[in-house]
């Protein structure tokens, strides 16, 4: 069955010193450049989602009037106000400069309206549009994808739940991810329900030994 490796969100701002920093965001790029380079070499195509917003993008607390942390309403949806993170063309938004962005083979950027979030690399948070994403994987035959990045428990759960939802096979690398956890145990929490709808949990190890 034909593969590709997902790369979440990648981005300054997700690891230490950005403006969303995961902790221990950084520690990922290493294994995402070790799961490129195994790529390169069995001609696996790699993709990268970027969180791209807008200046004044609904989620970031200081538009809406919320606090960091809450969660409110953004057009109708459930949202958790985040600071300003990821704008479009900034320092935040470019992938972390260590990580081997030459043997990404396509980039897909998402969050870029202003009226409702996007943690999937596939949809909005609301379904209502999809990215480029699925229809790049279909025209590539793909049907099982090894996914890994920031975060755990928002864009790389929702991906991983859209991509099983459209039929993908999924596994997550799981020494790839690094979660938010605003709530003790959300990342734990988000990879049981990753693992209980059918992906499979795995480590670098395994994704390297796995063709
Ligand atoms: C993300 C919060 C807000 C993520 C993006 O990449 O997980 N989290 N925007
Ligand atoms: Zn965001």
């Amino acid at each position: 069955m034909k593969q590709a490796l997902l790369l979440i969100d990648l981005q300054n701002d997700f690891c230490p010193g950005g403006a969303l920093a995961v902790p221990d965001g950084d520690k990922v790029i290493a294994v995402a450049n070790r799961a490129i380079a195994f790529c390169r070499r069995e001609d696996i195509p790699v993709v990268a989602s970027l969180d791209w917003h807008p200046s004044n993008h609904g989620s970031f607390a200081v538009n809406s009037g919320g606090r960091v942390g809450e969660i409110g309403l953004l057009d109708g949806l459930s949202q958790v106000w985040w600071p300003v993170h990821c704008v479009q063309d900034t320092t935040g938004a470019q992938l972390h400069p260590e990580l081997d962005a030459e043997g990404i083979r396509r980039r897909i950027y998402k969050g870029r309206q202003a009226g409702i979030d996007s943690y999937s690399a596939f949809y909005d948070n609301g379904h209502r549009a999809q990215t480029e994403l699925h229809a790049y994987l279909q025209a590539q035959g793909i049907h099982s994808l090894s996914i890994m990045g920031l975060a755990t428990d928002y864009c790389v759960n929702y991906t991983v739940l859209d991509a099983l939802s459209l039929g993908y096979a999924v596994d997550v690398i799981l020494d790839g991810c690094r979660g938010v956890d605003l709530h003790p145990g959300d990342s734990a929490r988000a990879l049981e329900e990753m693992q209980r709808l059918g992906a499979g949990l795995i480590t670098l190890a395994e994704f390297t030994a796995g063709c």
